[in-house]
């Protein structure tokens, strides 16, 4: 599901207004049964409707037939660093991100994508070495989808996240996203923070590291938010975006 919003701007010395950029609101992606699948389409259509981004003019619902059987990715473990404001929180992650191999040039590449106002659809890919935007489409950037969790997982993941009072969609969709796309071996580290102004814990992933919860990556009221995948220099970049937004990849505990 995709929701957006056209914006209007004021024509300087008239009362006429112009388009302006076409704001993302929401977007959500999952995997179900055929039995569920006009259920899980009024959830996203629900939730696209009450968003704290605002309300759209446009939802976009795509459904498509999965054939291909789906790989699993093993969910990353999960910790929650205390930050006590947005450059403490940088600062943190910056320190890992680095230490992950991630250059510095890398690092402020990809906080012109975190700070934007301007928020994309998808993640930015960008060389974790030098810095450069690799994905062929800069406004939209890359969608992960096709991605889900099996059902026993699911309900050990609910127990784990509940004992940490954490048990919520946000979390639980960002650690499903953050496994598949650290399953990738051309992705080195991820970062994000969400584009919603009431949200303000970010995180970054690695297979390495885990899923490194980190609050007050922003103040409360911003808007600004994204996603940005740090990736191999030599990778072959088509190769990643097909896996990122075609294969089929289901989280689980283990894979035994
Ligand atoms: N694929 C690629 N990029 C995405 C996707 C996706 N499926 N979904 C969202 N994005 C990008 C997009 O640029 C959004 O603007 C940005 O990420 C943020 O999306 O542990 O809520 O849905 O407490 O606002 C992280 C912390 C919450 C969770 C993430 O992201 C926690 C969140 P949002
Ligand atoms: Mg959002």
């Amino acid at each position: 599901m995709r929701a957006s919003k056209q914006a209007w701007n004021k024509i300087p010395g008239s009362s006429h207004l112009e388009k302006g950029n076409k704001i993302h609101i929401s977007g959500a992606e999952g995997i179900c049964e055929d039995a569920d699948i006009s259920k899980m389409g009024r959830i996203l259509i629900d939730r696209a409707l009450s968003h704290s981004r605002g309300t759209p003019d446009k939802i976009i619902v795509t459904i498509e037939k999965i054939s291909e059987r789906p790989v699993s990715a093993l969910l990353l473990p999960l910790r929650t660093f205390e930050c006590s404001s947005p450059e403490d929180a940088w600062s943190f992650i910056a320190t890992q991100l680095s230490r992950l191999g991630v250059s510095s040039r890398a690092l402020r590449s990809s906080l012109r994508v975190l700070k934007s106002n301007k928020t994309m659809r998808g993640a930015a890919l960008i060389s974790a070495l030098s810095g450069r935007r690799m994905e062929p489409d800069r406004m939209r950037g890359v969608r992960v989808s096709r991605l889900g969790i099996d059902t026993e997982s699911e309900k050990k993941l609910a127990r784990r996240l509940s004992r940490l009072h954490i048990n919520n969609l946000t979390v639980k969709e960002a650690l499903i996203l953050a496994s598949k796309v650290a399953s990738c071996n051309d992705i080195v580290a991820e970062v994000c923070f969400s584009d919603d102004p009431d949200y303000t814990t970010g995180y970054l992933a690695s297979r390495s590291s885990g899923y490194l919860r980190t609050t007050n990556v922003k103040h409360q009221g911003e808007m600004h938010g994204g996603r940005v995948f740090f990736v191999n220099e030599k990778s072959d970049t088509e190769k990643i975006i097909a896996w990122l937004e075609k294969k089929p990849v289901i989280a689980v505990f283990s894979n035994e």
